[in-house]
């Protein structure tokens, strides 16, 4: 546009125009200019209107009309030739009964008057006969369609059906393909669990003493108790398998370095030895499992793998997401839940946890499932607030089914020590703690705290998480475990 306009001003310069023509002469190029677009308008909508129906579209919805079969031309055909027979008849009839108006001869306006009524009687037998050939092409037509509709709604019922069985593949296919990842995420041994403990914990320390083939006098003695009574088994623990150690040098003047370690192998594994309910099961059903621990100890992991674990033995498991407190906790276990397969109930954030718990187990005795896990928050646990906040969570579980929680379990992360004794305590005495899950025992060479909480509280511990994986959390078993902590 900006090109003929300077050549408008070229040539009206050139020709010394006014500026009178020069305005009309611009006025015409805006016309020009506005017409082309105008009629590119045109062509495009025009354009769109010849394109292809979406090949999208239902099948059957945009198919074009069968050509007309041979028995609708044949009727058609016949219904035209009866239409121009009878069009025909009726011309000669008019002709008749016009000859026999202009007869003046009785006899032959008769046989006139005769003739035409008898055309008559063929032009309408020749109607009658169009007619019926129109009726049958059109019940003709109306069976096709009637046909054509009939494989059209087949076609669109085979499609959905085809949808369907892609949508059962599909989920099929990711149920198999979650299947696998669980089952390839094999984890670590429990010796390698307890690496650090072993190599740099208390048992570290032990060896250290006792390893070396020295007879148990009085100054092995101060050593092993200094070491055991610094380590993360708590004083009672520690003053107990001293004193073992003691009674055994007491009773042979050449205390055997190795004897003495086996001795205290040897309590060590009674201390541990509890006698534990059996965990996620036995209540019920569902069977209810009350999950504590303050925040970051592992509540929501070991959520997530007991739900994997239980999923995997094909158990239906409902997951609560009661750690209301914090909008990250619900996430988390919810792609814990799509992980293992395992239905999510949660609220709102800032939402009631006694409502979601509550929702939850119902949701669970309604569906039938066989294993509730309850979520619970793990903040402020040194201010009574979250105390009675749990111990609300566990009366609503009450009365959302008589006899609920059936497990209450304590998350501890054993990486704390000590600590971790003394907030044992603390859940115990405030929602009754039946049994421990100790986390983290792959990160610490801390592990000796077990023995100190299992020593002091006699609360049994039922899991040890020694890795992120599904597998890294381990049903405990006494023997097994101090077997592993004491290998060397
Ligand atoms: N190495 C290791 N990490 C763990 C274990 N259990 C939990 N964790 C990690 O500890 C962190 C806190 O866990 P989380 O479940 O969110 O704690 P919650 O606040 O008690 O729910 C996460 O990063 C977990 O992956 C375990 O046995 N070993
Ligand atoms: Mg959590």
């Amino acid at each position: 546009m900006v090109a003929p306009s300077f050549f408008a001003l070229a040539l009206a310069g050139l020709f010394g125009l006014g500026t009178g023509a020069l305005a009309a002469l611009g006025a015409a190029l805006l016309a020009l200019v506005l017409a082309s677009a105008a009629l590119w308008r045109r062509f495009r909508r025009q354009a769109q209107q010849r394109l292809p129906p979406a090949a999208h579209e239902a099948p059957g919805a945009t198919r074009p009309a069968a050509p007309e079969s041979e028995g609708q031309r044949r009727h058609r055909a016949e219904a035209q030739e009866a239409r121009e027979r009878a069009s025909a008849l009726a011309e000669e009839r008019t002709e008749r009964s016009a000859a026999a108006a202009r007869s003046l001869d009785a006899a032959q306006r008769a046989r006139l008057e005769a003739e035409a009524r008898a055309l008559k009687a063929s032009e309408e037998e020749a109607k009658r006969l169009a007619y019926r050939a129109e009726k049958a092409a059109e019940q003709e037509t109306r069976a096709r369609r009637a046909t054509e509709e009939a494989e059209a709604i087949g076609l669109r019922a085979q499609a959905a059906e085809q949808m369907r069985a892609e949508v059962a593949r599909t989920a099929r296919d990711e149920a198999q393909a979650r299947l696998q990842r669980v089952e390839a995420e094999a984890g670590q041994t429990l010796a390698a669990g307890l690496e650090r403990t072993r190599s740099q914990g208390f048992v570290a320390r032990l060896n250290a003493i006792l390893g070396t083939g020295r007879t148990v006098d009085a100054a092995v003695l101060a050593e092993l108790e200094e070491a055991l009574f610094t380590a993360d088994i708590g004083v009672q623990t520690a003053a107990k398998l001293v004193e073992t150690a003691r009674e055994q040098a007491k009773r042979s003047e050449l205390a055997d370095a190795s004897r003495v370690k086996s001795l205290i192998e040897a309590e060590v594994a009674r201390i541990l030895d509890l006698p534990a309910p059996r965990s996620l099961e036995g209540g019920g059903p569902p069977h209810v499992v009350m999950v504590v621990g303050v925040n970051g100890a592992g509540k929501t992991t070991t959520i997530g793998k007991l739900a994997a674990r239980l999923t995997k033995q094909g158990k239906r498991v409902v997951l609560a997401a009661g750690d209301t407190f914090r909008a990250a906790a619900a996430e988390q276990l919810d792609i814990w839940a799509e992980r293992a397969g395992a239905q999510l109930v949660k609220g709102a954030e800032d939402s009631d946890p006694g409502a979601v718990v509550y929702e939850a187990v119902k949701q669970a005795v309604a569906s039938g499932a066989d294993v509730v896990l309850a979520d619970t928050a793990g903040r402020l646990h040194t201010t009574a607030p979250l105390m009675e906040e749990l111990q609300k969570i566990r009366r609503v579980l009450g009365k959302a089914l008589p006899g609920a929680p059936h497990e209450v379990l304590l998350i501890l992360d054993a990486t704390v020590g000590q600590n971790a004794i003394a907030q044992a305590k603390r859940f115990q005495e405030a929602v009754g703690v039946t049994s421990i899950v100790l986390t983290k025992l792959d990160g610490t060479a801390k592990g000796g705290v077990i023995i100190g909480i299992a020593d002091a509280l006699k609360l049994p511990v039922s899991w040890v998480g020694i890795g992120e994986k599904v597998a890294d959390l381990r049903p405990f078993a006494a023997a097994e475990f101090v077997k592993a902590l004491f290998a060397s």
